[in-house]
């Protein structure tokens, strides 16, 4: 029997190395691509993750020596049209491409004029580059992207998953639910869904869009037993995104950071969940030149929402944790409606789960072990809109 390939850009990433491990349990064999830019942006911001993550070619081989399916490390720039077009080539037949490969973070990308272009053109070459080769090599393999709810702002309206049916003077039409983003790391993301759509509509590309919120978790099934395969786990100001925060200050006796009044409301996720979701929409791919568009989250939580529940965890688990209200460092409402419609997941089959207290406290739990090595001095680092 053919073994069926996936292709994953981004594979050094949070969920690029846990999608990796996940397709290559499920039997694909798997083409991981990254040009370890974030290792590099770590360092000469002097980040780290909660701990060390061995290279992509190191955990290949841990993962490989004990898997039938294997996963292969190519390292490349995927703004180079040329290289990325060689390897893809040599793949040959692609069931899916998971696109993870961006500059993930909204802090990073306000920083100064440097990390805002690095931002764009990165993004933006890379979906480009993306399209234009499975156009020129006349591919028909399925692109899931993983793109973000913060393309969406937080409008004063229901968010609809992707498309509005407009009337407008007696005649009517269906679009793209307006978006409005929040950093420019998520304008990049805008643009990359209206690269995507112009593929489907005038190259008959298909392609998933995940509108996807802030994911959380320090593990999945396939890394509990060896640490080797976790996730890079990030918890500083520019990486971490909030969930992993907080777990790690309240482990660190550090106040949780809420930013503003702390009624920001968003949509979260968990690792594994992500996963689920984005294996549901490989196994349901639209027809040619069409484009299907989940918003993929589990629930809604505001700041001070997810603040209560870490600390009424820690709390149980023995640990003394305070919150700290702090001026927002960002541009965002504060008080805001926020109601995003998240049902066409589920109907795919995707199962999501809500955050609980015992999950929050295995969370913990598992933070606790790597106590000594957190870094306070990289949990603020000033960074302003
Ligand atoms: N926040 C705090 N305190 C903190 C950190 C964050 O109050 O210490 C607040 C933020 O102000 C914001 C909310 O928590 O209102 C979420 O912030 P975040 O840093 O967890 O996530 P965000 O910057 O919005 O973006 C992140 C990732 C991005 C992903 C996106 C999903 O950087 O990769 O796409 O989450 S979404 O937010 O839905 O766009």
């Amino acid at each position: 029997m053919k073994i069926k390939k996936i292709v994953i850009l981004g594979a050094d990433g949070y969920l690029g190395w846990a999608a990796s491990m996940y397709f290559s349990k499920k039997g694909y064999n798997i083409f991981s691509l990254d040009n370890m830019s974030k290792r590099k942006f770590l360092k000469k911001l002097n980040l780290k993750t909660l701990f060390p993550n061995p290279s992509l070619n190191t955990r290949c081989k841990i993962w490989n020596k004990n898997n039938i399916s294997k996963i292969k490390f190519h390292n490349c720039d995927l703004t180079n049209y040329k290289n990325f077009k060689k390897i893809i080539r040599n793949i040959g037949e692609i069931e899916a491409i998971i696109h993870f490969a961006e500059q993930p973070s909204a802090p990073f990308s306000m920083m100064n004029s440097f990390s805002s272009n690095y931002t764009i053109t990165n993004n933006i070459l890379t979906t480009n580059n993306l399209i234009n080769i499975i156009r020129d090599l006349k591919l028909d393999t399925h692109v899931v992207k993983l793109g973000t709810m913060g393309e969406y702002g937080t409008p004063n309206v229901q968010i609809e998953e992707g498309w509005i049916n407009l009337k407008h003077k007696g005649r009517k039409d269906k679009f793209l639910f307006p978006r409005q983003a929040n950093s420019i790391y998520h304008t990049s993301k805008i643009m990359d869904t209206d690269l995507l759509w112009f593929a489907c509509r005038i190259w008959k590309l298909r392609v998933t869009d995940l509108m996807q919120g802030p994911v959380y978790g320090i593990d999945t099934r396939d890394s509990e037993f060896d640490e080797r395969l976790r996730p890079c786990f990030h918890y500083d100001e520019i990486f971490g995104t909030i969930i992993n925060r907080f777990v790690v200050q309240a482990c660190a006796n550090y106040p949780l950071t809420v930013y503003g009044e702390g009624e920001q409301k968003r949509g979260y996720i968990d690792i594994e969940d992500s996963l689920r979701c984005i294996e549901a929409s490989i196994k349901n791919p639209p027809n040619k030149g069409k484009m299907n568009i989940y918003n993929q989250i589990s629930e809604t939580l505001t700041v001070n929402q997810i603040a209560n529940i870490v600390m009424k965890g820690a709390k149980e688990l023995g640990l003394k944790v305070k919150i700290k209200k702090i001026i927002n460092p960002r541009i965002e409402s504060e008080k805001h409606f926020y109601k995003p419609v998240y049902s066409n997941l589920k109907k795919i089959g995707a199962k999501r789960n809500k955050i609980s207290n015992e999950y929050i406290k295995s969370f913990i739990y598992k933070v606790m072990k790597h106590k000594d090595k957190i870094d306070k001095s990289i949990i603020l680092k000033n960074i302003k809109w």
